[in-house]
């Protein structure tokens, strides 16, 4: 019974330091001649997911750009134009898909999106593994219960 229930406790520890030993992060972009990506030049172009309250870090690598968020969104941020070396950080509050631009190579089409050079952000809910945790932890907490019940019934 003693063991049921300390292991039953142990359990639930376990999923909430899991639950919320989830930090924030920062991704880094890096911004060059024509793109935005969390690869460098010559690799894929990459667009990052992120989660809530997570941070941008753009970097530059060449040229002479911005990071320019579209207008009308939930999160704005203007880096100004800059050549290496420099970095700029954002950190997001909300949740969407951002859409941004270079305010020398791109431009904002006015309805949200951008074009030429741009890229996107898109920030997911945090932490994305609770309800898997929560999901996973009930069956084995029930689990643990008929156990107790099953030996109390047992020793009476
Ligand atoms: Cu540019």
């Amino acid at each position: 019974m003693m063991r049921a229930v300390s292991s039953i406790l142990m359990l639930l520890v376990l999923l909430f330091g899991m639950a919320t030993s989830t930090s924030a992060a920062t991704t880094t972009v890096h911004v060059f001649s024509f793109d935005f990506s969390e690869n460098p030049s010559g690799q894929p172009i990459v667009d990052p997911t992120i989660d809530l309250g997570d941070t941008v870090d753009w970097v530059w690598d060449s040229g002479f750009h911005s990071t320019t968020s579209v207008a009308g969104l939930s999160e704005s941020w203007d880096s100004g134009r800059h050549s290496p070396t420099f970095s700029f950080d954002h950190t997001f509050s909300h949740v969407g898909v951002f859409p941004y631009y270079c305010s020398v190579h791109g431009f904002d089409n006015g309805d949200g999106t951008a074009g030429g050079m741009s890229g996107t952000i898109t920030v997911v809910p945090e932490p994305a593994t609770l309800p898997l945790l929560l999901l996973g932890g009930v069956p084995l907490l029930i689990m643990a219960l008929k156990r107790i019940n099953k030996r109390r019934a047992l020793s009476i």
